[in-house]
């Protein structure tokens, strides 16, 4: 029989905050990868789950697993998402207070795998009803729709979600789902028009091509082949082995209809970007774009809803307004193309935040004003991201990161506070980096870099990417988190190109380039119509937008009880049993899980409720077994007492024991150990405890 001792050194501990050596990244990564290796891919920094990809199916996800986890304390299970959903969930229904859940992680690392688990656990195990059945159904179903429209294959993930989602749902007096609210960030919508080398465009072209029924590609004037589109070869890479359109096609097509009933129209305005990106141009003799496809202007007139003419006329010609009058001219060849994909991208664009808008409708709870709901949230967006080149999708992504990390540290340092507080115990101050100084140089008014890109993309006349980076340069010049190769000196400028600027993040530098943050106003005018619909306005610049709907989902975040779903993904290749310490390492770091354990570890490794502590160690203490009458609290003294704990080792708060070392702990489990086997119990009755 394996001794307790042997057990923890070959599985690790399951909360980090157990770590002799708590500081060591190394120690950190030595556990997760002990634990990894025995397929036990979650591990808790306190009541923060970290989460490594195993990319393999675990048998960890049956409904026998779920019923294991509900109703059940939080650290006498092994743990799990499920632990943390049905957590958050008894604090919804016992305290009444809204709750988030926050899972973030670098790309294909299992954010959105985790959120989909988190659903189907509440979808087992909440009470039902008829009515419920449908929420739960449509709450489910919102998943391959969204997927199919904003997912897609790239170099990291086969099905990588290209925008940030954030998901209410709302939860009756019953603790019942009753309702729901999507709201979307940032799609990426470039991937309309190109893609990488090995990537794809998104699902839903793929999948309407190859499982389309023959009458409805007809009516869309479409053929069957991907390789009659444009926007489908540029990454060569139309087919994928771990991806099946077709039958994905039939999941989507019934969850649409489920969703909303406009699906003929919607498909209509999918066709359309495929015809658009096949519409072609020639030069006439002065150099203007000229429409050589006329067939596409056709489709295109007809699933649009426009005349041909009109929209032939409004790709080869801009319109601008100088002093109150309307001027249009013509577009030279590259000017077409480029207006274009421009129009491809924004009718994407809109009629993605049309379908989240649907989704958004049939989610809507139903009886406002009945009963009062609470709501539980699920964030799922991107991580931080470093790659060779950071544009200005990077920028905002890393921003959004640091805010989070904002947050993150302030809410895990505030809990720990008032835990302290509430249990009477003295507070000892952490040392830790806010980062609040690098969130200020972002987005503060005026000074910040979001409020210079927006003055100079909104400047008359002359604004180009090049005045944006002088102006930033002489108004954040002294910021220590502030780079040009202006500013830098001559060791560091050899590492910065003319255009770009570097920003030292609270996980590492990234280096942005600025080319085309500044994108002309008269460009934005190239929208020639509106679709019903899909109206366009260009007040703010993107980075202000973004900003806005960040800062007010911070707001949201703030108003509610959050946890933590970290996720890690162990190797590039997408295999399985594969641990890459130094990809691990670099997420261990942008994730800022050393500095979220120092802040966990300051003052107390451990700290149960003094009933379950007791009940866990009472056989080693002749007074209190096989019973203690008295107070737990009492218990707990007589028994700790027994057990020799020195005086520094713990405090006893109000309701709950406050262990400083791990050691101490682990003592007390291995004579818990011998004891057990003294009494003939089973090893299995120990061996999901939390050590
Ligand atoms: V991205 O930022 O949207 O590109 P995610 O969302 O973090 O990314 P995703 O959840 O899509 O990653 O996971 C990537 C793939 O890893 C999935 O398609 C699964 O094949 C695999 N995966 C992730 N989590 C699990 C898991 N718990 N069990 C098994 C998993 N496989
Ligand atoms: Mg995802």
């Amino acid at each position: 029989m394996e001794s307790a001792l042997t057990a923890r050194d070959r599985v690790g501990v399951q909360d980090f905050v157990l770590l002799e050596n708590f500081t060591s990244e190394a120690a950190f990564i030595e556990n997760l990868r002990k634990r990894f290796k025995e397929n036990l891919i979650y591990t808790y920094i306190g009541s923060v789950l970290v989460s490594v990809n195993p990319y393999k199916e675990l048998e960890i996800y049956s409904k026998q697993n779920m019923e294991r986890y509900r109703g059940v304390s939080f650290y006498e299970v092994s743990p799990h998402l499920y632990a943390i959903a049905d957590n958050s969930y008894r604090s919804l229904r016992t305290e009444r207070k809204d709750q988030c859940i926050l899972i973030s992680g670098e790309s294909g690392a299992g954010k959105t795998e985790a959120t989909k688990k988190i659903l189907q656990y509440y979808a087992v195990t909440c009470p039902a009803s008829q009515q419920v059945e449908t929420v739960k159904d449509r709450l489910l179903q919102s998943n391959p729709v969204l997927e199919a429209f904003g997912n897609a294959k790239t170099l990291r993930n086969d099905n990588s979600s290209r925008f940030g989602k954030y998901m209410d749902v709302q939860f009756d007096y019953r603790g019942a789902p009753v309702g729901g609210h999507i709201l979307n960030y940032l799609l990426e919508k470039s991937r309309v028009v190109h893609q990488n080398h090995g990537e794809r465009n998104f699902h839903i072209f793929y999948q309407l091509l190859e499982g389309g029924e023959e009458d409805l590609l007809r009516r869309l004037g479409l053929e069957k082949s991907p390789q009659q589109y444009h926007y489908l070869v540029k990454g060569h890479c139309a087919r994928v082995s771990s991806i099946n359109d077709k039958n994905d096609w039939k999941v989507v097509r019934r969850a649409l209809s489920i969703i909303t009933f406009r699906v003929n129209d919607l498909l209509s305005i999918v066709a359309s970007v495929l015809h658009l990106g096949n519409v072609q141009f020639a030069a006439d003799e002065q150099g203007n774009a000229q429409v050589t496809t006329e067939n596409q202007i056709k489709y295109l007139a007809r699933l649009l809803a426009v005349e041909g003419s009109v929209l032939r006329d409004a790709l080869i010609h801009k319109k601008i307004i100088a002093k109150g009058e309307e001027l249009i001219s013509p577009l030279n060849l590259e000017q077409a193309a480029y207006a274009r994909d421009a129009l491809a991208k924004a009718i994407y664009g809109r009629t993605f935040s049309w379908l989240v808008n649907k989704v958004n409708k049939s989610l809507a709870y139903k009886f406002p004003g009945w009963r009062s709901t609470t709501v539980l949230g699920l964030l799922d967006i991107y991580g931080f991201e470093v790659f060779q080149h950071n544009s200005f999708e990077q920028f905002c992504i890393n921003y959004c990161n640091e805010k989070l990390q904002q947050l993150f540290i302030e809410l895990t340092l505030k809990s720990e506070q008032e835990e302290y507080e509430s249990e009477g115990i003295a507070w000892e101050p952490v040392q830790y980096f806010n980062n609040k100084i690098i969130c200020d140089l972002v987005e503060e008014k005026f000074k910040g870099i979001i409020s210079i890109l927006d003055e100079e993309c909104l400047r008359p006349g002359d604004a180009t990417d090049t005045t944006f980076l002088e102006k930033l340069e002489e108004t954040v010049k002294n910021h220590p988190h502030f780079l040009t190769h202006k500013l830098a000196d001559q060791k560091t400028r050899k590492s910065l190109g003319r255009e770009e600027f570097r920003l030292l993040h609270y996980a590492g530098e990234v280096t942005y380039s600025v080319a085309g943050k500044c994108v002309p106003r008269s460009l934005l005018h190239l929208l020639p119509f509106e679709l019903k619909q899909l109206h366009y306005i260009a007040k703010t610049n993107l980075a202000t937008q973004f900003k806005n709907s960040l800062s007010k989902l911070m707001e949201i975040l703030m108003s509610k009880e959050p946890s933590y779903i970290r996720c890690i993904k162990p190797n590039d290749a997408k295999q399985a049993d594969r641990f890459d310490e130094v990809l691990i390492r670099h997420q261990v770091k942008y994730l800022g899980l050393m500095e979220n354990l120092r802040v966990r570890r300051a003052g107390f490794a451990y700290r149960r409720k003094y009933e379950v502590f007791l009940q866990r160690y009472k056989s080693l203490c002749p007074e209190t077994w096989p019973t203690w009458d008295g107070r737990p609290h009492d218990g707990v003294a007589v028994l700790v007492k027994h057990l020799g704990y020195k005086q520094e080792e713990y405090k006893m708060g109000r309701t709950k024991i406050f262990i400083r070392f791990p050691k101490t702990l682990f003592a007390t489990e291995d004579a818990l150990e011998v004891r057990k086997q003294s009494l003939g119990e089973s090893q299995a009755a120990a061996a999901s405890w939390a050590v």
